[in-house]
């Protein structure tokens, strides 16, 4: 029987099976797997001795957070504690346009702590990225029903740094999940993780959301000649330069510099994106 992982700690594995939840096991063999087993897998189990017998290859599998067979993920960028980052917004999305079948949405929570014009500021960034994003105050629920219309017949998980939100908005959208969340502290840092788990909460037919631990810091798991394929805002300008293989840094006739200077381009997604670029080219281990 094809069911779904929906959690997976240690060896205890949770399947969604035609609206029931079974505790499961792996079978002994596990050979028969060529990686682990993670949230988001399909797998064939047996409902006699409840072992999984067959994982079932995935259409995309994230390393971070580490979760299989998604149809969106929900980048949560919180509009103040933390404060808005559109290096990481950046990062976050690139990392999305380089996983197969995967269409990345931002969501801007919080909008209730900061003004109407810094909230403008970060729109006209998004806008500029031409990224679809939501804006939402999880505790009055404003925005909220916009991202329920978005999870209908799919998968979709979040994905952003601890204290943006994630708990709080599935706690918006389903109350009776009664998500943990926790206070926003400045200090942040590893240790405060709230949400420590992936897990997957089946919200009807064919349609699963998914909570995930946030990070406090977060490494392109990409090599740096893929950037110009995937960081958003200027992987659309991919094959207009002189050089083919244009890396926008110092080759002249660079279509992406030109749109900085047109200013149909930030400045600023272009430093972040040279910021990016350098952090990656230093980075040894890939994952
Ligand atoms: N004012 C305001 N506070 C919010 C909003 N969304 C979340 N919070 C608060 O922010 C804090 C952190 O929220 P969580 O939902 O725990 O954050 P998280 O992203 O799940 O964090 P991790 O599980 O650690 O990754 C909590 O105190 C929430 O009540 C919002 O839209 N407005
Ligand atoms: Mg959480
Ligand atoms: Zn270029």
């Amino acid at each position: 029987m094809k069911a779904r992982i929906i959690s997976a700690f240690r060896s205890n594995f949770k399947v969604y099976f035609e609206g029931e939840i079974y505790d499961v096991n792996l079978s002994g063999n596990l050979r028969h797997f060529n990686r682990n087993v993670i949230v988001g897998d399909y797998v064939t189990f047996n409902q006699d001795d409840l072992i999984i017998s067959e994982l079932i290859p995935a259409k995309n599998l994230l390393i971070r957070p580490k979760i299989a067979n998604i149809d969106q993920l929900l980048i949560i960028m919180s509009a103040k504690e933390p404060d808005f980052s559109s290096l990481l917004v950046e990062t976050f999305l690139t990392y999305a346009n380089s996983i197969e079948y995967v269409k990345p949405l931002v969501v801007i929570s919080k909008i209730d702590l900061v003004s109407k014009d810094k909230l403008k500021e970060i729109t006209n960034i998004l806008e500029k990225l031409a990224v679809e994003y939501y804006l939402v105050n999880n505790l009055s629920g404003e925005g909220v029903e916009a991202i329920r219309g978005l999870l209908k017949g799919k998968t979709t998980a979040m994905m952003g740094q601890t204290g943006v939100g994630k708990s709080a908005l599935i706690n918006a959208l389903y109350p009776a999940f009664n998500r943990r969340t926790g206070e926003y502290s400045v200090r942040g840092g590893r240790g405060r993780h709230t949400t420590r788990e992936v897990i997957l909460f089946p919200i009807g037919e064919e349609t699963f959301l998914s909570d995930t631990p946030g990070f406090s810091s977060f490494t392109l798991p990409l090599q740096k000649e893929e950037l110009p394929l995937y960081y958003p805002g200027i992987n659309k300008y991919l094959g207009e330069c002189f050089f083919n293989d244009c890396q926008h840094l110092s080759e002249h006739n660079c279509a992406v510099k030109e749109a900085v200077n047109e200013g149909k381009l930030a400045k600023t997604s272009y430093e972040n994106y040279q910021k990016v670029y350098d952090e990656v080219a230093k980075q040894k281990i890939q994952y």
